[in-house]
Parts: C-alpha cells; sequence; structure tokens
C-alpha cells in the first residue's frame, strides 16, 4: 500500500514528488547497502564451507585456508584476488578439479583418485601431491610455485609448466613422470628423480640446474629455444636424449642402461658420457663440445 500512495502521491502533487524520489533514493541505497553486505559475507570465505560430492567449492576474499576429504567428486575455484591466508589440503578425493587465480600458501593433495591442479596465480608455500593416482598440474605463464614442488607415490604425472617453478620439480616413486616446460617458462632449479618413475621432459624453456632423472627408462626432448644449464644425469635405465635444437650448457651422462643419444640440431657445451651397455649416439646435425664416449656412433650424411 504504501508504494501505491507513493505513486498516488507523485502523480497528483508535485512538492510530494520530492519526497518520492528521496523515497526512491532511499531504498536504492538500502538496496546497495544490503547487496553489499550480504556479498561482503559470501565472498570472505570458501563456499560451500563443507561440501558433498559433486559440489563446486568458490573462495574469494581473504579465507584463513581450506580443508576438504573424501567426496566422490570435487571442484574448487579460488578466483582471481583471493589470498588464501591458510594452507589447502584436499585428501581423498576421488575425482578432483581444482584451479587457483589467487595468492595460496601452501597446497597439500594427498590420496586422490584423479586430480587435476590448474595454477593461474602464486603458491608461496609449495605444492606437494602424495599418493597413487593420475595426477596433472598445470601452472600458466605468469603463474608461479616459490617454495617445494614434488610428486611422492607411484603415481602417474603430468606436469605443464608455462610460468615460474622456483624450485623445480621432484619426484619421488615408480610411476610415470610426463614434464612438458614451454618456450618462456623457467624451472629455476632442476628436476629430480628419486625411484624408477619413468620420466618424459619435453623443453623449450629453461631449466636452470641439475636434472637428475632415476632408475627408470627417461626421456629427454631438447627443442630450439629450450636451454638446460645445468648437469644432466639420466640415471639407470634405457634412457633416449634427442637434442633437437637449442642449447645444453652442461655436461649429459646417460649413466648405464642401453641409452640412446641423438643429435639434430643446437648445441651441448660439454661433454656426453653414456654409461656401460650398448649405447649408441645418432649425429645428424648440431654441435657438441666435449668429449664423446659411446659404444657406437652413427654420423649419417645429413650432418653439416
Ligand atoms: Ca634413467
Amino acid at each position: 500500500m504504501t508504494g501505491y500512495h507513493g505513486l498516488k502521491l507523485h502523480s497528483n502533487n508535485g512538492l510530494v514528488a520530492g519526497s518520492t524520489i528521496h523515497l526512491k533514493l532511499s531504498l536504492f541505497f538500502a538496496g546497495l547497502i544490503i547487496g553489499t553486505s550480504a556479498s561482503t559475507t559470501a565472498r570472505a570465505d570458501c563456499d560451500p564451507a563443507v561440501p558433498v560430492s559433486g559440489d563446486t567449492v568458490i573462495c574469494t576474499g581473504n579465507p584463513a585456508g581450506f580443508s576438504s576429504n573424501g567426496q566422490g567428486d570435487l571442484t574448487i575455484d579460488i578466483l582471481s584476488g583471493t589470498n588464501l591466508n591458510g594452507p589447502l589440503t584436499l585428501s581423498n578425493i576421488g575425482t578432483l578439479n581444482a584451479k587457483s587465480a589467487g595468492n595460496l600458501q601452501s597446497v597439500t593433495l594427498t590420496d586422490n583418485g584423479v586430480a587435476t591442479f590448474e595454477n593461474s596465480g602464486n603458491i608461496n608455500g609449495g605444492l606437494v601431491v602424495v599418493g597413487n593416482g593420475i595426477y596433472s598440474v598445470t601452472n600458466n605463464a605468469g603463474a608461479s610455485i616459490n617454495a617445494a614442488f614434488s610428486f611422492t607415490g607411484d603415481s602417474a604425472n603430468t606436469i605443464t609448466n608455462a610460468g615460474t617453478l622456483n624450485n623445480g620439480i621432484t619426484i619421488n616413486g615408480n610411476g610415470t613422470t610426463d614434464i612438458f616446460n614451454k618456450a618462456g617458462a623457467s624451472l629455476n632449479s632442476g628436476i629430480f628423480v628419486t625411484g624408477a618413475s619413468e620420466t618424459f621432459v619435453d623443453n623449450f624453456g629453461t631449466i636452470q640446474s641439475t636434472t637428475q632423472l632415476g632408475t627408470g627408462n627417461d626421456t629427454i626432448v631438447n627443442h630450439d629455444p629450450g636451454q638446460i644449464n645445468g648437469f644432466i644425469d639420466q640415471g639407470s635405465g634405457n634412457d633416449l636424449f634427442q637434442m633437437l635444437g637449442g642449447r645444453v650448457n652442461a655436461d649429459v651422462n646417460q649413466s648405464d642402461g642401453t641409452d640412446r643419444f641423438e643429435l639434430s640440431g643446437g648445441e651441448v657445451t660439454g661433454f656426453l658420457r653414456a654409461g656401460v651397455d650398448n649405447d649408441v649416439m645418432i649425429w645428424t646435425g648440431g654441435l657438441i663440445g666435449g668429449s664423446i664416449w659411446v659404444m657406437a656412433m652413427t654420423m649419417l650424411s645429413s650432418r653439416d
């Protein structure tokens, strides 16, 4: 009825019309205040705080941290501008899809089945993955992980880096690990594998220190403009190194196992040592600066 009277007064009396406008403006600002208040409450945390399987949790504002455990299926979306001022801990989740464009402290993913984590922001306390599942971490261009970045377990790992990994990548386990380091991306440390995880490194970016692969059958492919600036040891196992372009500003040791070194472009400034067993070097282009210790070498006619 109030609304009806307001309308009636407005239509009949210019003086009261001003009051009507005032009323309308007051209601407008009241709405704004209510809206802002409700919005602020919702934005101050991760919502829903206690998710069930199938939920999508959205984090904004400055939550104290977030933890979830045991859902069959869970999606986490940490929006740009969020500061998660405590740990993010996600465990025993069947299928986990998490992405963050915010500033995170430590992230720990434990014993999940299939977990995907996409970082477009900063993780200042590291990202630690533990378990035997299928795990994928993507660090986008402009994003960074500034402390330990590790996988422990007999897991199938896929790591795609287009940004900065300040502590490199550490793997402890016997599964598989595929690493894609994109052009313009930086590992400001190395790749450290302990165990038999079969590791595949596809490098277009920069790897600044030692690459120590484990006892599995490992492959490194270096493309132009990729640069590896630390000693490479592929460990035991039957390892393959394909030097297609770019630079390796260090020595390469392929260690025990039946290894294969294919040099077709770019430059290795140091030596190549293939270790014991029947190793092969195929040289069709590119340069190597140091000595070559290998059982058999093939220099094809296409070599410059
Ligand atoms: Ca190896």
